[in-house]
């Protein structure tokens, strides 16, 4: 756990950068001035803390005058958690994951960070290349269930993903397998022949009575975009969770904090970096802290 904690913060080093300047310049003190809200303000705006959100806190901040015991930081943290808690039951309790998204998101590496995350958990866990409009992404996919010794399955003869997803459930369940985590292709939501394309894989996918989880990758870098898309997805298939990616390469990770105010799906993790253990369940408190957190 603690280097779970360890790379939440040294992750959002990007997104922190202003946020930990101005909490350092206002450590101490008991109420703040009209320049250092101002100040606030913006650093949170910038790093895609919803406008409702910052203005909530600033409003707080403006009111409030800090005993002795108390600090900035803990009443930023105190104020999202009550503003924002959620249940968040990341639970284990699926077999096949759907792994969907617009392109480039990060879906390819997210399945083999889920499924090397699922190992190391002890659970038997398998890859299925069903991104067909790609032979380098099932060949990308491939590598990594070598790199990560579990086993793949995938086939080039067809451009039906819901033929390969019914194939590879098919043969994973016979085999016990307790993970099967499915790669898709990229797709965005207007675009109505892969969006029925993806309804179809789901149904196929719900036709084992097993649980299925509908994991919707999001670059974080696009911000408040990626709200958006998950509204938009959600209206073709029921999206179960997010994982944010690229939070190691973006100045806008607040927009965490928005989606779990916002939407009521959880985020179950987030992506910090290229290799396959940069993968972090989300945490809120943890990943507040990371973010006004001087420590790393
Ligand atoms: N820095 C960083 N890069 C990532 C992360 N997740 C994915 N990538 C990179 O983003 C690029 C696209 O990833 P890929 O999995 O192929 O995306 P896909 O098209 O959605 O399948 C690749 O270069 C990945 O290494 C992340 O969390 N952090
Ligand atoms: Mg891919």
């Amino acid at each position: 756990m603690f280097n779970f904690i360890k790379k939440t913060f040294s992750g959002l080093h990007k997104t922190r950068k202003n946020i930990i300047n101005t909490f350092s310049k206002i450590h101490g003190k008991k109420y703040l001035n009209q320049n250092e809200l101002d100040e606030l303000e913006s650093v949170l705006f910038q790093s895609d803390l919803s406008y409702e959100l910052t203005m909530e806190i600033i409003n707080e901040f403006e009111s409030k005058t800090l005993d002795d015991m108390e600090t900035w930081e803990d009443k930023f943290v105190d104020l999202i958690k009550l503003k924002v808690a959620k249940e968040n039951n990341n639970s284990d309790n699926a077999k096949i994951y759907l792994i969907i998204g617009v392109n480039g998101t990060g879906k390819t590496t997210t399945s083999a960070k889920i499924c090397n995350y699922y190992k190391n958990k002890g659970f038997k866990s398998m890859l299925v290349g069903a991104d067909t409009y790609r032979a380098a992404a099932v060949e990308q996919l491939k590598m990594w269930s070598k790199k990560l010794n579990v086993k793949f399955v995938s086939n080039e003869s067809t451009k039906d993903p819901a033929s390969i997803v019914y194939d590879a459930v098919t043969s994973g369940l016979k085999d016990d397998f307790d993970k099967i985590i499915i790669d898709t292709a990229g797709r965005l939501h207007n675009s109505v022949n892969l969006m029925q394309e993806l309804e179809k894989v789901y149904r196929v996918s719900k036709k084992f009575n097993e649980k299925v989880k509908v994991v919707l990758v999001i670059d974080s870098n696009v911000g408040q975009n990626g709200m958006n898309q998950a509204l938009e997805f959600s209206k073709f298939i029921p999206v179960d969770s997010l994982v944010l990616t690229k939070m190691d390469g973006t100045a806008k990770g607040g927009i965490a904090v928005s989606m779990v105010d916002k939407l009521n799906i959880p985020i179950d993790f987030i992506g910090m970096g290229e290799g396959v253990d940069d993968l972090v369940p989300f945490e809120l408190e943890t990943f507040l802290k990371g973010l006004i957190s001087n420590e790393n």
